[in-house]
Protein backbone atom coordinates (compact mmCIF):
# COMPACT_ATOMS: atom_id res chain seq x y z
CA UNK A 1 0.00 0.00 0.00
CA UNK A 2 1.10 3.82 -0.35
CA UNK A 3 -0.26 5.17 2.80
CA UNK A 4 0.08 8.97 3.68
CA UNK A 5 0.68 10.03 7.27
CA UNK A 6 -0.35 13.38 8.99
CA UNK A 7 1.01 14.04 12.55
CA UNK A 8 2.55 16.57 14.75
CA UNK A 9 6.13 15.56 14.57
CA UNK A 10 7.38 17.16 17.36
CA UNK A 11 8.02 15.21 20.86
CA UNK A 12 4.74 14.36 22.22
CA UNK A 13 3.08 10.35 21.75
CA UNK A 14 0.94 11.11 19.08
CA UNK A 15 4.08 12.08 16.76
CA UNK A 16 5.49 9.20 18.21
CA UNK A 17 3.04 6.62 17.41
CA UNK A 18 2.82 7.86 13.77
CA UNK A 19 6.29 7.70 13.03
CA UNK A 20 6.84 4.40 14.54
CA UNK A 21 3.63 2.80 13.27
CA UNK A 22 5.12 4.47 9.89
CA UNK A 23 8.96 3.06 10.27
CA UNK A 24 7.10 -0.54 10.98
CA UNK A 25 4.50 -0.01 8.28
CA UNK A 26 7.79 0.65 5.81
CA UNK A 27 9.57 -2.07 7.09
CA UNK A 28 6.72 -4.50 6.31
CA UNK A 29 7.16 -3.18 2.60
CA UNK A 30 4.39 -0.45 2.35
CA UNK A 31 5.14 2.95 0.79
CA UNK A 32 4.95 5.46 4.00
CA UNK A 33 4.59 9.17 2.75
CA UNK A 34 4.83 11.48 5.73
CA UNK A 35 3.21 15.16 5.37
CA UNK A 36 4.45 17.26 8.30
CA UNK A 37 5.32 21.00 8.77
CA UNK A 38 8.97 19.30 9.86
CA UNK A 39 10.88 16.29 9.61
CA UNK A 40 9.51 14.20 12.51
CA UNK A 41 11.77 13.85 15.47
CA UNK A 42 12.17 10.23 15.25
CA UNK A 43 12.48 9.82 11.06
CA UNK A 44 16.46 10.65 11.01
CA UNK A 45 17.38 8.34 8.97
CA UNK A 46 17.22 6.67 4.98
CA UNK A 47 14.86 3.83 4.14
CA UNK A 48 13.79 3.39 0.33
CA UNK A 49 9.83 3.26 1.44
CA UNK A 50 10.07 6.38 3.68
CA UNK A 51 9.00 9.27 1.84
CA UNK A 52 8.87 12.86 3.63
CA UNK A 53 6.45 15.85 2.07
CA UNK A 54 6.98 19.47 3.87
CA UNK A 55 4.10 21.76 4.66
CA UNK A 56 4.76 24.93 3.49
CA UNK A 57 2.81 27.36 5.67
CA UNK A 58 3.24 30.70 3.91
CA UNK A 59 2.50 33.83 6.12
CA UNK A 60 1.41 37.72 4.72
CA UNK A 61 1.05 40.29 6.43
CA UNK A 62 -2.89 40.43 6.57
CA UNK A 63 -2.66 37.04 8.33
CA UNK A 64 -2.29 37.26 12.27
CA UNK A 65 -2.45 33.13 12.41
CA UNK A 66 -0.97 31.55 8.99
CA UNK A 67 -3.70 29.28 8.05
CA UNK A 68 -1.93 25.87 8.58
CA UNK A 69 -5.10 23.92 7.65
CA UNK A 70 -5.60 24.84 4.38
CA UNK A 71 -1.52 24.66 3.57
CA UNK A 72 -1.95 21.03 5.03
CA UNK A 73 -4.96 20.53 2.76
CA UNK A 74 -3.54 21.87 -0.24
CA UNK A 75 0.09 19.49 0.16
CA UNK A 76 -2.51 16.41 1.17
CA UNK A 77 -4.03 16.67 -2.67
CA UNK A 78 -0.75 17.04 -4.00
CA UNK A 79 0.86 14.57 -2.32
CA UNK A 80 -2.02 11.86 -2.91
CA UNK A 81 -2.44 12.84 -6.48
CA UNK A 82 1.43 12.91 -7.78
CA UNK A 83 2.47 9.94 -5.37
CA UNK A 84 -0.69 8.02 -6.73
CA UNK A 85 -1.52 7.43 -2.21
CA UNK A 86 -3.94 5.12 -1.54
CA UNK A 87 -4.87 5.90 2.16
CA UNK A 88 -4.70 8.67 4.26
CA UNK A 89 -3.85 8.21 8.12
CA UNK A 90 -4.04 11.36 10.18
CA UNK A 91 -3.14 10.93 13.92
CA UNK A 92 -4.56 13.93 15.90
CA UNK A 93 -8.09 14.81 15.28
CA UNK A 94 -7.18 18.45 15.22
CA UNK A 95 -6.95 20.12 12.41
CA UNK A 96 -5.83 16.97 10.88
CA UNK A 97 -9.04 14.78 10.58
CA UNK A 98 -10.71 18.43 8.69
CA UNK A 99 -7.62 19.10 6.44
CA UNK A 100 -7.65 15.33 5.34
CA UNK A 101 -11.44 15.78 4.99
CA UNK A 102 -11.61 19.08 2.86
CA UNK A 103 -8.09 17.34 0.18
CA UNK A 104 -10.75 14.39 -0.10
CA UNK A 105 -13.61 16.81 -1.69
CA UNK A 106 -11.16 18.47 -3.81
CA UNK A 107 -9.85 14.92 -4.83
CA UNK A 108 -13.31 14.08 -5.50
CA UNK A 109 -14.07 16.48 -8.18
CA UNK A 110 -10.59 14.95 -9.85
CA UNK A 111 -11.88 11.44 -9.98
CA UNK A 112 -9.89 10.31 -6.78
CA UNK A 113 -11.23 8.92 -4.22
CA UNK A 114 -8.78 9.03 -0.88
CA UNK A 115 -10.14 6.80 1.86
CA UNK A 116 -9.26 8.76 5.26
CA UNK A 117 -8.33 6.95 8.94
CA UNK A 118 -8.63 9.38 11.89
CA UNK A 119 -6.47 7.97 15.00
CA UNK A 120 -7.42 10.08 18.50
CA UNK A 121 -4.72 10.71 20.97
CA UNK A 122 -6.47 11.63 23.84
CA UNK A 123 -6.42 15.57 24.43
CA UNK A 124 -7.82 16.10 20.55
CA UNK A 125 -10.83 14.31 22.49
CA UNK A 126 -10.51 14.88 26.25
CA UNK A 127 -8.83 18.78 26.94
CA UNK A 128 -8.93 20.57 23.64
CA UNK A 129 -11.34 18.81 21.14
CA UNK A 130 -14.04 19.11 23.92
CA UNK A 131 -13.47 23.14 23.75
CA UNK A 132 -16.94 24.92 22.11
CA UNK A 133 -14.06 26.66 19.47
CA UNK A 134 -13.10 23.03 18.21
CA UNK A 135 -16.40 20.91 18.82
CA UNK A 136 -18.24 20.71 15.62
CA UNK A 137 -15.60 20.58 13.11
CA UNK A 138 -13.87 17.59 15.69
CA UNK A 139 -17.46 16.04 15.45
CA UNK A 140 -18.06 16.61 11.92
CA UNK A 141 -14.59 15.52 10.83
CA UNK A 142 -14.76 12.31 12.63
CA UNK A 143 -17.26 11.11 11.22
CA UNK A 144 -16.57 12.27 8.29
CA UNK A 145 -13.68 9.82 8.42
CA UNK A 146 -13.81 6.28 6.41
CA UNK A 147 -11.83 4.61 9.88
CA UNK A 148 -11.64 5.56 13.14
CA UNK A 149 -8.96 4.19 15.90
CA UNK A 150 -8.88 5.43 19.66
CA UNK A 151 -5.85 4.00 21.13
CA UNK A 152 -8.00 3.03 24.53
CA UNK A 153 -11.12 1.89 25.57
CA UNK A 154 -11.82 4.59 27.63
CA UNK A 155 -10.67 7.26 25.03
CA UNK A 156 -13.45 5.31 22.40
CA UNK A 157 -16.00 6.04 25.78
CA UNK A 158 -14.93 9.17 26.46
CA UNK A 159 -15.53 10.30 22.87
CA UNK A 160 -18.75 8.69 22.28
CA UNK A 161 -19.91 10.90 25.50
CA UNK A 162 -18.82 13.75 24.58
CA UNK A 163 -19.72 13.88 20.90
CA UNK A 164 -22.12 13.01 18.45
CA UNK A 165 -20.44 10.31 16.69
CA UNK A 166 -22.20 7.90 14.15
CA UNK A 167 -19.20 6.25 13.00
CA UNK A 168 -17.27 3.04 14.95
CA UNK A 169 -14.23 3.18 16.49
CA UNK A 170 -12.09 0.70 16.60
CA UNK A 171 -9.31 0.25 19.58
CA UNK A 172 -5.92 0.07 18.50
CA UNK A 173 -3.77 0.41 21.52
CA UNK A 174 -0.69 2.19 21.41
CA UNK A 175 2.69 -0.22 21.26
CA UNK A 176 6.31 -0.60 21.95
CA UNK A 177 9.41 -1.54 19.45
CA UNK A 178 11.25 -4.03 22.28
CA UNK A 179 13.94 -4.16 19.78
CA UNK A 180 14.74 -0.43 21.05
CA UNK A 181 13.44 -0.13 24.33
CA UNK A 182 15.12 -2.67 26.45
CA UNK A 183 17.12 -2.55 29.19
CA UNK A 184 20.49 -1.92 28.47
CA UNK A 185 23.82 -1.91 30.15
CA UNK A 186 24.65 1.21 31.29
CA UNK A 187 25.92 1.00 34.96
CA UNK A 188 28.67 3.95 33.96
CA UNK A 189 25.58 6.18 33.70
CA UNK A 190 23.97 4.88 37.19
CA UNK A 191 26.87 5.11 39.24
CA UNK A 192 27.29 8.86 37.82
CA UNK A 193 23.47 9.52 39.11
CA UNK A 194 23.49 7.27 42.13
CA UNK A 195 26.73 7.17 43.24
CA UNK A 196 25.50 5.13 46.42
CA UNK A 197 23.44 2.95 44.60
CA UNK A 198 20.57 5.12 45.35
CA UNK A 199 17.13 4.27 44.04
CA UNK A 200 16.24 6.31 40.85
CA UNK A 201 12.97 7.59 40.19
CA UNK A 202 12.40 8.42 36.25
CA UNK A 203 9.60 10.66 34.80
CA UNK A 204 8.88 11.97 30.95
CA UNK A 205 6.70 14.45 30.06
CA UNK A 206 5.60 17.44 28.09
CA UNK A 207 5.75 19.40 31.39
CA UNK A 208 2.23 20.71 31.16
CA UNK A 209 -0.35 20.89 34.22
CA UNK A 210 -2.32 17.51 32.99
CA UNK A 211 1.10 15.77 34.31
CA UNK A 212 0.97 17.23 37.32
CA UNK A 213 4.30 17.52 37.37
CA UNK A 214 4.65 18.83 40.87
CA UNK A 215 2.70 15.47 42.08
CA UNK A 216 6.36 13.81 41.13
CA UNK A 217 8.16 16.12 42.95
CA UNK A 218 5.81 15.88 46.50
CA UNK A 219 6.55 11.85 45.97
CA UNK A 220 9.96 12.00 45.75
CA UNK A 221 10.56 14.54 48.37
CA UNK A 222 8.10 12.16 50.66
CA UNK A 223 10.04 9.15 49.11
CA UNK A 224 13.68 11.00 49.99
CA UNK A 225 12.37 11.86 53.63
CA UNK A 226 12.19 7.59 54.16
CA UNK A 227 15.32 6.68 51.82
CA UNK A 228 17.98 8.26 49.86
CA UNK A 229 17.09 8.23 45.92
CA UNK A 230 17.52 10.35 43.24
CA UNK A 231 15.00 11.92 40.73
CA UNK A 232 16.05 12.25 36.73
CA UNK A 233 13.11 14.38 34.44
CA UNK A 234 12.91 14.34 31.10
CA UNK A 235 11.30 16.58 29.26
CA UNK A 236 10.57 20.52 28.99
CA UNK A 237 7.54 22.56 29.31
CA UNK A 238 5.26 25.20 30.56
CA UNK A 239 5.63 23.90 34.33
CA UNK A 240 9.74 23.70 34.30
CA UNK A 241 9.65 26.96 36.36
CA UNK A 242 7.25 26.42 39.26
CA UNK A 243 8.64 22.68 39.03
CA UNK A 244 11.92 23.95 39.95
CA UNK A 245 10.86 26.57 42.45
CA UNK A 246 9.24 23.46 44.53
CA UNK A 247 12.37 21.60 44.36
CA UNK A 248 14.17 24.88 45.91
CA UNK A 249 11.43 24.69 48.66
CA UNK A 250 11.78 21.21 49.53
CA UNK A 251 15.45 21.66 49.33
CA UNK A 252 15.73 18.63 47.28
CA UNK A 253 17.76 20.03 44.15
CA UNK A 254 20.81 18.45 44.36
CA UNK A 255 18.81 15.41 44.02
CA UNK A 256 16.76 16.00 41.08
CA UNK A 257 18.47 16.30 37.45
CA UNK A 258 16.77 17.84 34.81
CA UNK A 259 17.29 15.82 31.29
CA UNK A 260 15.69 18.30 28.94
CA UNK A 261 14.41 16.65 25.78
CA UNK A 262 16.29 13.96 25.67
CA UNK A 263 16.27 11.84 22.57
CA UNK A 264 17.58 8.68 23.63
CA UNK A 265 14.89 8.34 26.73
CA UNK A 266 15.54 4.36 26.55
CA UNK A 267 18.96 4.93 28.22
CA UNK A 268 17.67 6.38 31.05
CA UNK A 269 15.05 4.29 31.54
CA UNK A 270 17.75 1.58 31.49
CA UNK A 271 18.89 2.40 34.41
CA UNK A 272 15.57 3.17 36.50
CA UNK A 273 14.07 1.97 39.15
CA UNK A 274 10.66 3.77 39.45
CA UNK A 275 9.06 5.28 36.84
CA UNK A 276 6.04 8.01 38.23
CA UNK A 277 2.77 9.26 36.35
CA UNK A 278 0.04 11.11 38.03
CA UNK A 279 -1.46 12.35 35.29
CA UNK A 280 -5.04 14.04 35.65
CA UNK A 281 -5.76 12.71 32.31
CA UNK A 282 -4.18 10.31 30.15
CA UNK A 283 -5.59 8.35 27.09
CA UNK A 284 -2.87 5.83 27.26
CA UNK A 285 0.40 6.83 28.72
CA UNK A 286 2.81 5.87 26.05
CA UNK A 287 5.98 6.83 28.18
CA UNK A 288 4.96 4.65 30.74
CA UNK A 289 5.19 1.27 28.27
CA UNK A 290 8.34 2.84 27.33
CA UNK A 291 9.51 2.20 30.81
CA UNK A 292 7.78 -1.02 31.36
CA UNK A 293 9.60 -2.73 28.24
CA UNK A 294 12.83 -1.00 29.98
CA UNK A 295 11.99 -3.36 33.16
CA UNK A 296 10.57 -0.31 35.02
CA UNK A 297 7.71 -0.60 37.46
CA UNK A 298 5.16 2.42 37.27
CA UNK A 299 3.27 4.87 39.80
CA UNK A 300 0.17 6.16 38.02
CA UNK A 301 -3.14 7.75 38.46
CA UNK A 302 -6.16 5.96 37.30
CA UNK A 303 -6.78 8.13 35.16
CA UNK A 304 -8.06 7.52 31.20
CA UNK A 305 -6.44 4.16 30.08
CA UNK A 306 -3.79 3.87 32.56
CA UNK A 307 -5.91 0.82 34.29
CA UNK A 308 -5.82 -0.62 30.52
CA UNK A 309 -1.62 -0.49 30.68
CA UNK A 310 -0.73 -0.86 34.52
CA UNK A 311 -1.93 -3.19 36.30
CA UNK A 312 -1.94 -2.54 40.02
CA UNK A 313 -0.08 -4.64 42.88
CA UNK A 314 1.86 -6.70 39.85
CA UNK A 315 3.08 -3.75 37.39
CA UNK A 316 2.95 -0.77 39.92
CA UNK A 317 0.14 0.59 41.28
CA UNK A 318 -2.95 3.05 40.93
CA UNK A 319 -4.11 5.89 43.12
CA UNK A 320 -6.56 8.97 41.87
CA UNK A 321 -5.39 11.67 40.49
CA UNK A 322 -3.58 13.70 43.60
CA UNK A 323 -3.30 11.27 46.09
CA UNK A 324 0.25 12.02 46.66
CA UNK A 325 0.33 9.61 49.87
CA UNK A 326 -0.88 6.92 48.36
CA UNK A 327 1.49 7.37 45.66
CA UNK A 328 4.45 8.08 48.24
CA UNK A 329 2.97 4.72 50.19
CA UNK A 330 3.12 2.45 47.30
CA UNK A 331 6.31 3.88 45.80
CA UNK A 332 8.25 2.79 48.74
CA UNK A 333 6.90 -0.67 48.93
CA UNK A 334 7.88 -1.18 45.02
CA UNK A 335 11.61 0.14 46.20
CA UNK A 336 11.75 -2.72 48.91
CA UNK A 337 14.88 -4.25 47.43
CA UNK A 338 12.74 -7.58 48.76
CA UNK A 339 9.43 -6.26 46.24
CA UNK A 340 11.27 -4.39 43.42
CA UNK A 341 12.84 -7.82 41.32
CA UNK A 342 9.25 -9.36 41.04
CA UNK A 343 7.71 -5.69 39.68
CA UNK A 344 10.29 -5.16 37.06
CA UNK A 345 9.98 -8.46 36.04
CA UNK A 346 6.16 -8.09 35.94
CA UNK A 347 6.67 -4.50 33.95
CA UNK A 348 8.15 -6.18 31.29
CA UNK A 349 6.10 -9.31 31.03
CA UNK A 350 3.24 -6.97 30.70
CA UNK A 351 5.37 -4.48 27.83
CA UNK A 352 5.72 -7.52 25.67
CA UNK A 353 1.88 -7.81 24.84
CA UNK A 354 1.96 -4.45 23.46
CA UNK A 355 4.84 -5.02 20.74
CA UNK A 356 4.80 -3.69 17.45
CA UNK A 357 4.50 -6.67 16.07
CA UNK A 358 1.36 -7.41 17.18
CA UNK A 359 -0.43 -4.04 16.98
CA UNK A 360 1.01 -2.90 13.73
CA UNK A 361 -0.86 -5.87 11.41
CA UNK A 362 -3.92 -4.24 13.00
CA UNK A 363 -3.68 -1.06 11.23
CA UNK A 364 -2.70 -3.08 8.34
CA UNK A 365 -5.92 -4.68 8.18
CA UNK A 366 -8.41 -1.74 8.88
CA UNK A 367 -6.69 -0.17 5.93
CA UNK A 368 -7.13 -3.39 3.92
CA UNK A 369 -10.58 -3.43 4.72
CA UNK A 370 -11.34 -0.04 4.10
CA UNK A 371 -9.63 -0.24 0.54
CA UNK A 372 -11.70 -3.76 0.02
CA UNK A 373 -14.93 -1.37 0.65
CA UNK A 374 -14.03 0.47 -2.22
O1 LIG B 1 0.45 13.63 26.58
C1 LIG B 1 0.48 14.62 25.86
O2 LIG B 1 0.24 15.75 26.26
C2 LIG B 1 0.83 14.45 24.39
C3 LIG B 1 -0.27 13.72 23.69
C4 LIG B 1 -0.06 13.77 22.21
O3 LIG B 1 -1.04 13.92 21.54
O4 LIG B 1 1.05 13.66 21.70
O5 LIG B 1 -0.31 12.37 24.15
C5 LIG B 1 -1.51 11.67 23.96
O6 LIG B 1 -1.27 10.66 22.98
C6 LIG B 1 -0.35 9.65 23.37
C7 LIG B 1 -0.15 8.69 22.20
O7 LIG B 1 -1.35 8.09 21.82
C8 LIG B 1 -0.88 8.92 24.63
O8 LIG B 1 0.03 7.91 25.01
C9 LIG B 1 -1.03 9.95 25.76
O9 LIG B 1 -1.60 9.28 26.87
C10 LIG B 1 -1.96 11.07 25.31
N1 LIG B 1 -1.98 12.13 26.33
C11 LIG B 1 -3.07 12.44 27.04
O10 LIG B 1 -4.14 11.87 26.92
C12 LIG B 1 -2.90 13.54 28.04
Amino acid sequence: MKIGIVCYPTFGGSGVVATELGKALAKAGHKIHFITYSQPTRLDFFNENLYYHEVDIRSYPLFQYPPYELALASKLVDVVKYEKLDILHVHYAIPHASSAYMAKQILKTEGIDIPVVTTLHGTDITLVGKDASYAPVVTFSINASDGVTAVSEDLKKDTYEHFKITQDIEVIPNFIDLERFKKQKKEHFKMAICPNDEPLVVHTSNFRKVKRVDDVIRIFNNIRKEIPAKLLLVGDGPERNNIEALCRQFHICDDVRFLGKLEAVEEVLSVADLFIMPSEKESFGLAALEAMACEVPVISSNAGGLPELNINGETGYMSKPGDIEDMTKNALHILDKNNLPTFKKNALARAKLFNITEIMPLYENMYQKILDKK
